[in-house]
């Protein structure tokens, strides 16, 4: 049974709309550590931000403690935590001196004296300095720190933290994976902002000061005159949180909504239209944050339609945009997606390098190159984009996708953590000394006035926002690496597991150890040693698709073939990418011996047969990273399942469903990626594992009642290349098959696909009695038979005796047509 409770506790069902802001109930133990908090909260000033964070301070410790801070005008005549800024508290307490380390939107929690009592003083420079102190304190709270003798200064890394959304102005979010917008729906701004303002609180409580509402591939129709009113609602619930609103627009915008005939960038009408533009924005939006440009990049319009550089598209908006303080992020992720894929000097991992760097310094001072963590495109491994070191005189920011586009979709656990560390570490040596990337992105190593980090969010409407429950840390971790990227992965996720969860020893050690490995698990079940990607670019960038990357014009390439595998990006006989990098990086990579084993195939040309720095050869590592890597997802649920009854019913349920559909996908994965290697390159595996699948019965093997076998493609995304559908004209289908193992207990899998085209009903029989049935209504992408839509059943505890019938009804629904793969039967403990 569910309780239904005021407040988080264990034992109660939680959507996780709270995120990491729970406040739940400390138990006595850890309250009695917070005994001498003073019962009062004086607050100097009035402001919407500072408002926030009193009501949220008072809201927090009624949660954790259990008491109700007295609000008070002025310091009273006892102990007092006291809210304000630095110019604010001037008089109240003159012996508070300013920091040196404290810089905008940083803050400082310490102690003072005020008629004779004790203070606890949350002060900044700024307002919003004094709300993320606030946040700070809080924290702590909740992960039961000791708030004794506070006195600390912190000071986020760089200026601009920022959160894109790609969502649409229907209410459809590309990329997002929780449901439809919580800002926009039919072509307007939803009526109801609650989650709107839920999510800047979010934002605001890990220092994220600014959040581009629109997709990239820009609607112009969100500039329009009728809809900035809307927008101005929307700033209005981001603004007591310290969150500037921006907007992504398409460049052609003077053209497609301002009514002339052109979107030149040198054209003094183009640039009047900006102007007037920015002006009308920032009369209703006075503290609009700028935009954000997608341009001449997946068939975006941009100003190589006019002969000019990014630099004239970028300069003349960012000058509308100037007098106002705002700022324009033009992206680096501008490409051809046409190239030629029998040219193998052609490269789009070249493509940001060579067309930015020779802008280096053109750009005004209110522009931000917005750079994708990597040279391709948000995979789950690449190396640091050289662009971060090419450019001196240019303000850089960091792009980093939330959102798990290509990295399992929040339906498979991948903390990203780990991942983000190790490019914001990755030192590029651009000054010819050390320059590592959290550096270079922060303004730091060329002292650039701005600078700072970007992560595609995406969040929905789904109470928990993103859908996994597990996924928010990526969010959390986030902010925690833009304000303070030297902060370790080990470090973010336990904060935000005791955050989300509490602070139970067990739990905050198990959901750590399942996130801190999970991205390395994530790559070896999909696509190890820097191979590009093996998702399916073609379809949803979800499953296995390993030949969609190929023979194309969208240049993701791993250039697999009989003899060998990988790209050839040297200098002396590639494409020249290492090139970019500064000597010592380039003179890393340029040799299969100086590459990292995880990078290699990013890089070179290898045969399958080259043996790795770790003594495997190529092949055997690709086959063996996704046998472990699978057989390490499986093992989450055994994880999960030992906090039963340690976090409340509803997440717990939530996750380990996630993690039992993870389970099963990991194996499509690994059979896909596999069979489709042991197929090009002809080397068997030397475990014998890859082909051979005791247990497992093919759909198409069975005996077929209605059921007709059918061909998937590309054939690697079903096992056997095959599975049995249900024909048009029937209602029921049957697949059989006679037990002929030894008796005892049994477990089954049941390998079926379920599309988006309907909601197709299986039962399973043993002989003549029901084992089980269930109707295929999971969400998954894809309205074909494809690794993509695949998804397995696992039915435990059967006696089954040899001779026994075990057959499988199934029910077709629209254009889902029972889709059947394999059944696959193993004795409990032998998986
Ligand atoms: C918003 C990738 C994604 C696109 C995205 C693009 C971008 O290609 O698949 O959906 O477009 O990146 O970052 O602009």
């Amino acid at each position: 049974m569910l309780l239904e409770c005021v407040q988080p506790h264990p034992l109660c069902a939680e959507t996780g709309a709270e995120g990491w802001l729970r406040y739940a109930p400390l138990d006595a133990a850890q309250a009695e550590k917070y005994n001498s908090l003073p019962a009062s909260v004086v607050l100097f000033g009035n402001s919407g931000v500072l408002e926030s964070a009193q009501s949220e301070l008072i809201r927090g410790v009624r949660g954790m403690l259990g008491r109700t801070l007295r609000k008070e005008q002025v310091l009273p005549r006892e102990k007092a935590i006291v809210l304000g800024t630095l110019d604010a508290l001037h008089d109240a307490f003159p012996e508070l001196r300013e920091p040196p380390a404290l810089g905008k939107d940083g803050y400082w929690l310490t102690a003072g004296r005020s008629h004779g009592f004790d203070c606890l003083i949350i002060t900044a420079k700024t307002e919003r300095g004094v709300l993320y102190g606030m946040f700070a304190l809080l924290s702590k709270i909740s992960r039961n720190e000791s708030i004794v003798a506070l006195d600390e200064v912190q000071q986020p890394s760089a200026p601009l933290r920022w959160v894109d959304e790609w969502d649409n102005l229907d209410g459809s979010i590309e990329r997002g994976y929780a449901g439809n917008s919580i800002f926009f729906e039919k072509g307007a701004v939803r009526a109801d902002l609650t989650r709107a303002g839920d999510y800047a609180r979010l934002l605001a409580s890990v220092g994220i000061n600014g959040c581009a509402l629109n997709n990239v591939n820009a609607d112009p129709h969100a500039l329009e005159a009728g809809f900035l009113p809307q927008l101005a609602r929307i700033a209005d619930v981001f603004r007591p949180w310290g969150v500037q609103i921006a907007l992504s627009v398409d460049v052609s915008s003077p053209k497609l909504i301002g009514g002339l005939d052109t979107f030149d960038p040198l054209d003094p009408r183009v640039a009047d239209w900006w102007k007037q533009k920015a002006d009308e924005i920032y009369r209703q939006i006075p503290d609009f944050g700028g935009f954000v440009v997608k341009a001449d990049s997946e068939g975006r319009a941009g100003p190589s339609s006019y002969g000019r550089t990014p630099a004239g598209a970028a300069n003349v908006i960012a000058r509308a945009l100037q007098p106002h303080g705002g700022y324009l992020f033009y992206r680096a992720f501008v490409y051809d997606h046409h190239l030629d894929w029998t040219n193998l000097k052609n490269d789009r991992a070249r493509a940001a390098y060579d067309t930015f760097h020779p802008l280096d310094g053109k750009f005004d001072d209110n522009v931000i190159l917005q750079i994708k963590y990597g040279p391709i495109d948000f995979q789950v491994r690449e190396p640091v984009s050289p662009l971060f070191g090419g450019l001196e005189k240019t303000n850089q920011a960091i792009e980093l996708q939330i959102t798990q586009e290509y990295t399992g979709q929040q339906r498979h656990l991948c903390f990203l953590i780990p991942m983000w560390k190790e490019t914001l570490d990755f030192d590029l040596h651009a000054n010819g000394n050390s320059s590592p990337v959290k550096d270079l992105v922060a303004g730091k190593t060329f002292h650039r006035p701005m600078g700072g980090f970007v992560g595609v969010a995406n969040v929905g409407l789904d109470a928990n926002w993103l859908g996994h429950p597990l996924a928010m840390a990526n969010l959390y971790g986030f902010g925690r690496l833009a304000w303070n990227p030297d902060l370790s992965a080990q470090a973010i996720a336990e904060e935000w597991t005791r955050l989300t969860f509490g602070n139970d020893p067990q739990v905050v050690q198990t959901i750590d150890a399942m996130q801190l490995a999970s991205w390395r698990i994530y790559e070896d079940y999909t696509g190890p040693l820097g191979a590009g990607t093996l998702t399916n670019i073609l379809g949803p960038h979800y499953g296995p698709g390993v030949e969609s990357s190929e023979r194309n014009g969208w240049g993701m390439w791993h250039r697999d073939d009989h003899d060998g595998i990988g790209v050839d990006r040297t200098v002396a006989t590639g494409t020249g990418f290492v090139g970019q990098y500064s000597p010592p990086v380039a003179k890393l990579y340029e040799s299969v011996s100086g590459t990292p084993d995880q990078l290699l195939l990013f890089f070179h040309h290898v045969p399958y047969t080259h043996v790795l720095h770790s003594g495997k050869t190529v092949i055997q590592y690709i086959y063996d990273s996704h046998y472990e890597g699978a057989e390490k997802a499986s093992n989450y649920v055994l994880q999960w399942q030992s906090l039963k009854g340690r976090v409340d019913d509803q997440r717990y349920a939530d996750v380990l469903a996630r993690l039992e559909y993870q389970a099963g996908h990991a194996i499509v994965w690994r059979d896909a990626v596999c069979n489709w290697f042991l197929r090009v390159s002809g080397i068997p595996d030397t475990k014998g594992r890859v082909g051979n699948y005791p247990g497992r019965v093919e759909a198409e093997s069975m005996q077929l009642q209605g059921y007709v076998s059918t061909d998937v493609v590309p054939p690697e995304d079903a096992s056997g290349g095959k599975a049995v559908t249900c024909p048009e004209q029937l209602q029921r289908c049957e697949a059989s098959y006679q037990f002929k193992g030894a008796a005892g207990w049994y477990e089954i899998d049941v390998e079926y696909f379920d599309l988006s085209s309907g909601q197709s009903r299986f039962r399973v029989l043993v002989g003549d009695q029901e084992v089980d049935e269930w109707t295929a209504d999971a969400q998954l992408p894809g309205m074909k038979l494809s690794a993509d839509s695949s998804i397995r059943r696992r039915i435990t505890g059967l006696a089954l005796r040899p001779g026994d019938e075990i057959r499988i009804e199934g029910y077709p629904d629209g254009g889902e047509r029972a889709p059947l793969d394999y059944v696959e039967l193993s004795t409990p403990g032998q998986r």
